[in-house]
């Protein structure tokens, strides 16, 4: 049985959307970070984690992808190319998009107030556009990151839309709004987006 520990609020979504895409049973403990269930999980208190029969796996990324080569969805199979351009894609929206979102928390609400940095964000909002053009640059004939076939990279990049927007970090209109757009659709995102 999988237990997804984590409110719909965090990063948990991306792998509740997964679930949902997947067609899995799971139970969902809707735990804040840093609560009690959070750092029972993860000695952090970060979130989401899954419970698989009693081991736990951290991370979002690290879940899903778990998921995906397991019931062999979302994903396509280790040691091919696509493979290796879907991980790229990943790496490149982890490092250059979710990393400049958590940044942008980190010094607005989650560090103690005597260590966040003040106007980071506009330097931050600078590198966040730059790389929406960057990723624009390496899109293909969609509707999905990696054509046809909707993988992975896909549900942390929409999932990061969804964050830029509450954050108030600016996707200009064009072939990624137009993507964003069309990903909310998906069934399986409606449901997981109404869960708390
Ligand atoms: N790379 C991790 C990041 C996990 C993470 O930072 N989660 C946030 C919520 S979305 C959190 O728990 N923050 C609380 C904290 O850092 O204290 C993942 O993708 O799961």
């Amino acid at each position: 049985m999988y237990k997804v520990i984590g409110s719909t609020k965090t990063r948990a979504m991306r792998v509740l959307w997964a679930m949902h895409e997947i067609g899995l049973e799971y139970e969902h403990i809707k735990a804040s970070a840093q609560s009690e269930e959070a750092k029972l999980a993860n000695p952090s208190g970060k979130v989401p984690s899954l419970n698989v029969d009693g081991v736990i796996i951290n991370d979002s990324t690290a879940i899903i992808t778990y998921l995906a080569d397991k019931h062999g969805q979302l994903s396509y199979p280790a040691g091919t190319i696509e493979r290796a351009q879907q991980d790229s894609l990943t790496q490149f929206i982890l490092d250059e998009l979710d990393a400049v979102l958590w940044t942008a928390a980190r010094h607005t609400f989650v560090l103690p107030e005597d260590k966040r940095v003040k106007n980071i964000k506009e330097t931050l909002r600078w590198e966040f556009a730059k790389s929406l053009n960057t990723l624009e640059a390496r899109m293909v004939e969609g509707p999905n990151l990696m054509g046809k076939k909707f993988t992975i990279p896909d549900i942390i990049l929409t999932h990061i839309g969804g964050w830029a927007r509450v954050a108030k970090f600016d996707v200009p209109d064009g072939k990624l709004r137009d993507y964003f757009r069309h990903q909310i659709k998906r069934k399986a995102y409606i449901t997981a987006s109404t869960l708390y």
